[in-house]
């Protein structure tokens, strides 16, 4: 089955670091349902090897990001254990292809949903949220595809994610709406974004997750982490850099990119 056949072509690549052709050179009717499963059956076989699923990331929830990537709808890839960085420490370059990082904003999930969420639901289901960094790294050549089953299918890039070692507590009041997200590479602005730039509040990137997993028959599960997506355009990953992300209300997170190949 070729769902199966582009799963391990995928993970192959994703562990050799090597780049491939993009899924839809080969099979240019691949349907964005095909890409979930493919997805899916490349998360089945990093389980194998041990690694566990932790949280949910969503992608393409911002205009910088459509444009960057020249896709307009909002897709999920999944997290491991696995691609954790501990905010503040290393990420060695060493076993990647062409990696970015991008500012994002996290929420931790408190209960498990099951279904669409409704907006008045979420205080009950989201115990924090934290400023986060996603570093991407599309398995495909020059990071370049032009279909959204392409992307989904290869985890929709994600490759790790930094959570701020800073929370907190989450408040239906507080406006999460109305942040500024500062990215700095090496002390100085690189980016920056409000947070209405991620669907207009990162709120309705996580239920638009809920809905699109409930679509897929999915879980979100209790303790799981959540991106919402990024709010600005990602960030190239060459040579030693310090990267920090500031979100005004909620505290920072860093992460040191070490280049040796
Ligand atoms: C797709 C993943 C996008 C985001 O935050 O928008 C994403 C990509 O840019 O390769 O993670
Ligand atoms: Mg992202």
């Amino acid at each position: 089955m070729r769902v199966h056949e582009m799963a391990r072509i995928l993970d192959q690549a994703t562990l050799e670091a090597r780049e491939i052709e993009r899924l839809t050179v080969r099979y240019p009717d691949l349907t964005l349902e095909e890409a979930y499963r493919i997805q899916e059956e490349g998360i089945r076989l990093r389980c194998e090897r041990g690694e566990k699923v932790v949280g949910w990331k969503m992608g393409l929830t911002s205009k910088a990001k459509m444009e960057q990537m020249g896709l307009h709808t909002p897709i999920y890839g999944v997290l491991m254990d696995a691609m954790h960085i501990p905010d503040g420490s290393v990420y060695r370059m060493r076993g990647s292809i062409h990696p970015k990082i991008e500012p994002e904003i996290a929420f931790r999930i408190s209960r498990d949903v099951r279904g669409k969420l409704r907006r008045g639901d979420v205080k009950d289901v989201v115990s924090e949220v934290f400023p986060a960094l996603e570093i991407l790294d599309s398995r495909f050549l020059n990071f370049k595809y032009f279909s959204l089953p392409d992307v989904v299918a290869d985890n929709s890039s994600s490759s790790r994610f930094i959570p701020s070692a800073e929370t907190r507590r989450y408040d239906p009041d507080f406006p999460l709406d109305r942040l500024e997200l500062r990215l700095e590479v090496d002390g100085k602005t690189a980016h920056v974004a409000g947070s209405d730039a991620i669907l207009g509040d990162p709120v309705n990137s996580l239920i638009h997750l809920s809905e699109l997993l409930e679509g897929h028959g999915k879980v979100l599960a209790a303790g799981s982490i959540v991106l919402a997506g990024a709010a600005t355009q990602a960030v190239p990953l060459a040579g030693e850099m310090k990267i920090r992300l500031e979100v005004q209300g909620l505290g920072a997170v860093s992460v040191l990119v070490n280049d040796e190949k």
